[in-house]
């Protein structure tokens, strides 16, 4: 499981009496690499390896029980196995021994979280019911920036779209099949959401997780043109503050999409078309290979050529050492753009440039003018603010990290000393979260992340509520449950969809995710809906934050990007799902002793019932107990912890059930789901 550093773990295992001479534990501390690629990830085999020795504290049934214990003196991720020395087996009668092979390969470790003292995550996220908006898409509130600029990627034109035709953009034929398609906008807005606010308030949501807003040229913005100003399509600092100040009114809190893996292109830090009068490190280096190859000039005097050149254009080199941040070789390449040196992007699109990893503060360089890639994101210079502490002037109350496996951790333990140092301006600490899809416990030791995007839990609700089995579900979630500190856990970021996936109710009907564009016939939208209700109500009586895509209450459909960024369908709504999440939402925000700060526990996992019970840390007794039917209508009995007596109410529906000797008994319908509090 998950323990705080120096807290002393003791294990025991059972072995068939007599039958083992020795028994020890051996401890892996990972290690923190890349290794065959950009991600980083636990790494075992490059980490460090310790031996405890455990005894034999007794015989029962027929098996011996052997103790040992170590303690994980700093934080990481460890692993340990036991090993077993069976000697006797591979020696004959008489003498003990013989030669053998020891055969690790292939067996795994067993996970300990070991987690910084004083690992805190902030306490509003945990309470949070949150909202994310995709903001070209969510609500046009001033129609006058729809054509603040002209072009998208380089000097590809921008798309504009009608409100209501969906995305028609990667290979569905609007544009030619070779050039760049994200470049299609519908208008909306900071401003729209800023109108929409009391809408969300009336739904019950406290927070709102917001895609990029920076400037940029694409729709999605994760290719940022500058970290330093909001998309012209989408407002300007004015309008954020605004939004910011209208989500303090109402005790909300706004999350944003920071993307410092990767910038886009065609950015100022880039330059690749050469838009901007500030030197870009493709600009620079362009010109730099240009001289070499015509001219046979050596770099030094090529790179004093190029800056004579771009400067004698009036070009001015900025004060941060933007050219140094990327890999760009002097080798050709062609991409739908045309012809570019070749430089490393990020998973082939040339549309996106990451930075070096070496060039990340707390890696291997620091600079003490204040010029490199860290000062720029982080400190800043001359009493400047680093562009992702400026934010949190206009409003912000924690960064959703984008590609957090990709960055080097030591920038994130960085990132983190530098955020927790600055309060939300609704006075509490900062939320960070990082974009993951696999098991993210490196993140949860302290000196990262309070939270990741749940996909685990997506993923296996998917499965259950598509009519998996129970059981296979609880695995997954007692796996989290244990790899996660609960500060971690009450944090997650709990989704169904997102702007990377196929919308839940479309996956949920039996639509396929290879589909460009999905129409009603492609999948089965009232059993979608029931399930996504059963989805729901499992992620509001969780613990972590639900996050409720844009439009998933309203029945908006699509399969994957584009299709899941469709406009939110104003006018258009399915008001009984809308009706369904404002209920299920106002059972979490009523119930929160419960529903998000209770304790949990799993109460049924067997075949088509699922079902788990949360108990309220104030000594009250009062419980919540969330049950889910994948299968067919039955009867269901579950054991709780609540006095015999109690009478549990569904709030969903209103259907009550009385404990009776530890137990109670209802009927539960096909694809139905109760959140019943007593
Ligand atoms: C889009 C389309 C492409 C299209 C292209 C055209 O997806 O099909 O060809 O545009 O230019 C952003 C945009 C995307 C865009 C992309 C590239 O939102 O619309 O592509 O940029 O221009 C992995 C990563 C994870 C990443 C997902 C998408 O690990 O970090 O892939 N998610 C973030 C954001 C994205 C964003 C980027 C990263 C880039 O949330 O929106 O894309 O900044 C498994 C793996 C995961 C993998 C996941 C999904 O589970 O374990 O690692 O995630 O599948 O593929
Ligand atoms: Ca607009």
């Amino acid at each position: 499981g998950a323990v705080e550093e120096g807290t002393p773990i003791t294990l025991k295992i059972r072995t068939g009496a007599g039958d083992v001479e020795t028994a020890k534990i051996m401890v892996t501390k990972a290690a923190m690499t890349a290794k065959g690629g950009d991600e980083y990830n636990p790494d075992y085999d490059a980490g460090v390896t310790t031996y405890y020795p455990m005894k034999k504290v007794g015989t029962k049934d027929g098996q011996d029980i052997w103790q040992g214990s170590f303690t994980p003196k700093d934080y990481g991720i460890y692993g340990y196995k036991f090993v077993l020395n069976d000697t006797k087996e591979y020696g004959d009668d008489t003498k003990t021994g013989g030669t053998g092979e020891l055969k690790l390969a292939g067996t795994k470790y067993f996970q300990v979280t070991a987690y910084k003292k004083g690992y805190e995550t902030p306490d509003w996220a945990k309470e949070a019911v949150c909202y994310q908006i995709f903001p070209d898409r969510f609500f046009n509130g001033d129609p006058s920036n729809d054509n603040a600029r002209d072009t998208a990627r380089g000097t590809q034109p921008v798309q504009h779209r009608s409100w209501n035709t969906p995305p028609a953009n990667a290979g569905a034929g609007a544009l030619d099949g070779d050039k760049w398609d994200c470049n299609d906008f519908y208008g909306g807005d900071l401003a729209g959401i800023t109108k929409k606010l009391d809408y969300l308030k009336g739904m019950g949501v406290t927070a709102i997780y917001l895609n990029p807003i920076y400037a940029a040229s694409s729709n999605h913005h994760y290719d940022a043109r500058d970290y330093d100003a909001v998309d012209p399509f989408l407002g300007n600092f004015t309008d954020l503050q605004k939004l910011a100040d209208e989500m303090k009114k109402r005790g909300m809190h706004l999350i944003m999409d920071g993307v410092y893996n990767h910038v886009g292109d065609d950015s100022i830090y880039f330059d690749r078309y050469g838009k901007y009068k500030t030197v870009g490190a493709y600009e620079y280096w362009s010109r730099i290979y240009d001289l070499q190859n015509s001219k046979g000039l050596s770099l030094d005097a090529a790179k004093a050529e190029a800056k004579k050149q771009l400067e004698a254009e009036g070009q001015v080199f900025s004060p941060y050492h933007w050219e140094n941040w990327f890999d760009i070789k002097n080798t050709k390449a062609h991409d739908e753009m045309g012809d570019k040196y070749a430089y490393h992007d990020w998973q082939s699109f040339s549309s996106l440039a990451p930075f070096r990893d070496k060039d990340y503060p707390g890696y291997d360089k620091t600079t003490p003018d204040h010029t490199d890639l860290g000062d720029y994101l982080l400190y800043g210079r001359n009493g400047d603010k680093g562009v992702i502490m400026k934010w949190f002037d206009y409003g912000l109350s924690g960064w959703r990290l984008d590609v957090a496996k990709e960055v080097p951790p030591g920038f994130w333990a960085k990132t983190r000393d530098a955020v927790k140092s600055v309060k939300t301006q609704n006075g509490d600490t900062p939320l960070l979260l990082g974009e993951i899809w696999q098991d993210g416990s490196q993140f949860f030791m302290g000196d990262s992340m309070d939270s990741v995007m749940n996909y685990k839990l997506s993923d296996t609700l998917m499965h259950f509520v598509m009519g998996g089995k129970a059981e296979d579900t609880d695995d997954v979630l007692t796996q989290l449950r244990q790899n996660y500190p609960k500060q971690a856990l009450y944090n997650l970021m709990n989704i169904v969809d997102s702007h990377d996936t196929a919308r839940a109710i479309y996956t949920y009907g039996g639509g396929k995710d290879g589909v460009t564009q999905a129409q009603k016939a492609d999948f089965d939208y009232n059993l979608g809906k029931n399930r996504l209700k059963m989805a729901v109500a499992f992620e509001m009586g969780y613990p972590g934050m639900p996050t409720v895509y844009y439009g998933d209450e309203a029945g908006q459909f699509g399969s994957k990007d584009p299709d899941c960024r469709r406009t939110f369908p104003w006018g258009k709504e399915d008001k009984d799902l809308q009706n369904f999440y404002k209920k299920a939402i106002a059972a979490r925000n009523s119930n929160k002793n419960v529903f998000a700060l209770g304790d949990l526990a799993t109460i049924a996992a067997k075949d088509n019932i699922y079902a788990y019970q949360r108990t309220a840390v104030d000594g009250s007794g009062k419980v919540g107990v969330v049950a889910l039917n994948n299968g067919k209508a039955q009867q269901v009995t579950l054991k709780v912890t609540a006095k015999d007596g109690t009478v549990l109410k569904d709030q969903l529906t209103g259907l009550k059930a009385t404990v009776k000797n530890g137990e109670i008994s209802f009927k539960l319908g096909a694809n139905q789901a109760v959140m019943m509090v007593g």
